[in-house]
């Protein structure tokens, strides 16, 4: 079954289907480029932390489902979160963000499997080989519930201590299973679902030292054993104690000569004004000149919820309006568009066609390929709907993700929303035609 088979199923299982898919395409229509469509503009994704109990609060949302093309769920996918006790898995809190994601075709990071922190105290009690046996299943019960649904997990976090020594962090994983518990983990997170980017995550290993090493030398470790891990997670919190560092290009670069990409996990920057928009500059600037740097979340929408609030380390205030920050993240990243500039309200030039073929057909099926081409603008992003005549459904699509509502099926670019003028990129899906062989209609393309 592939990714979005199961993406699909367990959103139609929760009855969850994506109502407001389609208010989501209409605003898209008009939209100013955004955080999100100008990362996508550079190959990259651009993400934030969230908090569930927040979804209800419009303004949240909104801020959210205009600027992020990617969301970490910040406490709910935790181990107290998800297994508080042992073998009873509550996902209702992350189901919800990640619902909530899928609806608007963002895509979730998974944070974190195995973590000395927010761990309930059962796990502390466990004998080492009890342990060995816990972590796995909760590695295996965490990720088989959203196996395909994840496009890069934090398998562990902050296992190594801060200061100069490079030596692990004392956790009951370390304690009890020694340096080979992140092995186990990785290895254990690869079985559970092959499809997810497995990363390392940790802070203070921004820039070149101690402890940016031990994890360097771990990392070269694993990949000249053939031990999986895909990315390293840099958290990046910075304040005045603890600045962007000088080198952090070339500490990102390092990792990425490894062979595995890198993602700027958890970025905040504590500040205000012109002083905290360089910083963020630099963090992005640092990112877009590392191939391998595939994204950056910050750590939440607005400065009111931050973990620091005190700091108003994000690039949104309290009241939502856009800090000379967020200018400079957009900026940095070639987007633009307050109202009336280019690629902002009211400027509208970017448009977007779609025609459709059928490129296979069998008794039961069909599958069916939409090209969707840029007008005479270059576009950052796209939303195209098809509507599936009475009867038939989709099993799976490609090059896009889909939110459904009733028989319209809206479909936003999975990793190929930026376009240069009048190129052309395609998406395709497979249906069931449960006795029906009328074609689909392919409806409006808006570009932004
Ligand atoms: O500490 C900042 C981050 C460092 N890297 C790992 C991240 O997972 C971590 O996130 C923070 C969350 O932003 C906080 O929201 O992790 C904290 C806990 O280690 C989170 O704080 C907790 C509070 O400590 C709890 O009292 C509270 O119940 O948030 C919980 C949910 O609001």
């Amino acid at each position: 079954m592939n990714m979005m088979l199961r993406r699909l199923s367990r959103a139609a299982a929760a009855g969850l289907v994506a109502a407001a898919a389609l208010t989501a395409a209409a605003h898209s229509a008009e939209a100013a480029d955004t955080l999100g469509s100008a990362a996508a503009g550079q190959g990259r994704y651009f993400g934030t932390a969230v908090a569930a109990g927040h979804l209800g609060e419009a303004d949240y949302t909104a801020t959210l489902d205009r600027e992020f093309g990617s969301v970490t769920p910040e406490n709910e996918m935790k181990w107290d979160a998800t297994e508080p006790s042992r073998g009873t898995f509550t996902f209702t809190s992350a189901d919800r963000i990640v619902d909530h994601a899928q609806s608007r075709g963002m895509d979730v990071r998974g944070h974190t499997l195995v973590w000395h922190s927010q761990l309930p105290s059962w796990v502390g009690t466990l004998g080492a080989s009890d342990l060995r046996t816990a972590m796995k299943d909760h590695i295996s019960g965490l990720m088989g519930h959203y196996k395909g649904e994840i496009h890069s997990w934090d398998v562990v976090n902050e296992a190594f201590q801060d200061g100069g020594s490079g030596a692990r962090r004392s956790s009951p994983f370390q304690d009890k299973l020694g340096d080979g518990f992140i092995e186990e983990a990785f290895r254990a997170a690869r079985a559970a679902d092959p499809a997810a980017k497995l990363c390392y995550n940790d802070y203070n290993t921004d820039g070149v030292n101690a402890k940016s090493t031990a994890v360097y030398n771990m990392v070269k470790d694993f990949t000249s054993r053939g031990v999986p891990i895909d990315c390293v997670g840099f958290q990046s919190h910075f304040n005045s104690n603890s600045p962007v560092p000088s080198d952090y290009r070339q500490n990102l670069q390092r990792f990425a000569d490894l062979g595995v990409d890198v993602q700027i996990t958890e970025l905040d920057i504590e500040g205000s004004g012109s002083a905290q928009a360089a910083d963020y500059t630099k963090v992005v600037q640092a990112c877009l000149a590392v191939e391998r740097c595939t994204g950056m979340t910050v750590w939440g929408v607005t400065d009111k919820y931050s973990w620091r609030s005190g700091g108003t380390p994000l690039l949104f205030d309290g009241n939502y309006a856009e800090k000379p920050a967020y200018d400079a993240v957009l900026s940095a990243l070639g987007g633009s568009g307050g109202p009336g500039e280019p690629g902002g309200p009211g400027e509208g030039t970017a448009t977007c066609t779609a025609t459709y073929t059928r490129t296979a057909d069998w008794n039961g099926g069909y599958n069916g390929e939409v090209t969707v081409t840029a007008g005479s603008e270059p576009i950052g992003s796209w939303t195209a709907t098809v509507t599936l005549p009475a009867r038939q459904s989709v099993s799976a699509l490609w090059n896009g993700t889909a939110a459904f509502n009733g028989n319209v099926m809206t479909v936003r670019p999975s990793w190929n929303g930026a376009l240069a003028a009048g190129a052309s990129t395609t998406f395709g899906f497979t249906v069931t035609k449960n006795g029906s062989d009328a074609a689909p209609a392919v409806g409006a393309c808006t570009a932004s």
